[in-house]
């Protein structure tokens, strides 16, 4: 099946990534995209290790995951930001939180692995945290690579402004790679938002195989 995966469309842009070490790979989902994407990728049959980390509560993910609902602003702020509808800049993404990566999570980035994080940039959970994460393995001198993607046009400025700031800040790193669910919707027709989000998925899971099979 992983075979199968493999297309042309495959970049072979984690090929270095992949030859710098013979670490097990460490899944990370953050947000509601990023848990539905690792959950893809579990279910495509990758073996590894994962961690997931949402605003809300995820009955459906595997047992093995290690999940935590992770609130990084109150209720009242998070209703301000999306009520408001205010242009995004770092100042008002400032969480309500200290603790920004949970103990159990940061045990995990600690750990001996190589690491992917998985992303729908746009929300208020998953664009924060990866941006954290990044700085964390960064300076942790770990590997790692960001697969992730921008919203839909109609998903709207907010929603559109916060995942552009995001993604810059990320485009640095050597190990990034960011995709448009807008594009993917042009490419494929006007689907439905799940479906497309199906192919986003399948997407970021030929990014992986891509890793993968230089391993072999
Ligand atoms: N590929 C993919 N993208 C999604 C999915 N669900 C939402 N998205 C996209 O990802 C963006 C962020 O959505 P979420 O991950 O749910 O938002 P979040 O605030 O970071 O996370 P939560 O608060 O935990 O839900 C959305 O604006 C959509 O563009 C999904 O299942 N798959
Ligand atoms: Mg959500």
């Amino acid at each position: 099946m992983k075979n199968k995966t493999l297309s042309h469309r495959s970049s072979f842009w984690l090929k270095p990534f992949a030859r710098t070490s013979k670490k097990e790979t460490h899944i990370i989902g953050l947000g509601g995209a990023g848990c539905n994407i690792a959950k893809y990728f579990y279910e495509r049959g990758f073996e590894g290790s994962y961690s997931c980390l949402s605003n809300a509560e995820r009955l459906d993910l595997p047992a093995n995951f290690l999940f935590t609902e992770h609130h990084i602003y109150s209720r009242e702020k998070r209703l301000q930001l999306m009520i408001n509808k205010i242009k995004w800049d770092e100042e008002c993404t400032m969480p309500d939180l200290d603790r920004i990566i949970p103990k159990s999570v940061e045990k995990r980035l600690k750990g001996n692995y190589r690491f992917i994080l998985l992303v729908g940039l746009g929300g208020l959970t998953g664009s924060y945290l990866v941006k954290q994460l990044a700085d964390f393995l960064k300076e942790k001198n770990k590997e790692f690579a960001i697969i992730c993607t921008t919203p839909f046009n109609f998903e709207g400025e907010f929603t559109n402004g916060y995942a552009n700031l995001i993604k810059d800040e990320l485009s640095v790193l050597p190990y990034f790679y960011c995709f448009s669910n807008e594009g993917l919707r042009e490419k494929y027709g006007n689907l439905t938002m799940r479906k497309v989000f199906d192919y986003a998925s399948e997407e970021m899971w030929i990014k992986y195989n891509t890793y993968n099979s230089v391993k072999e």
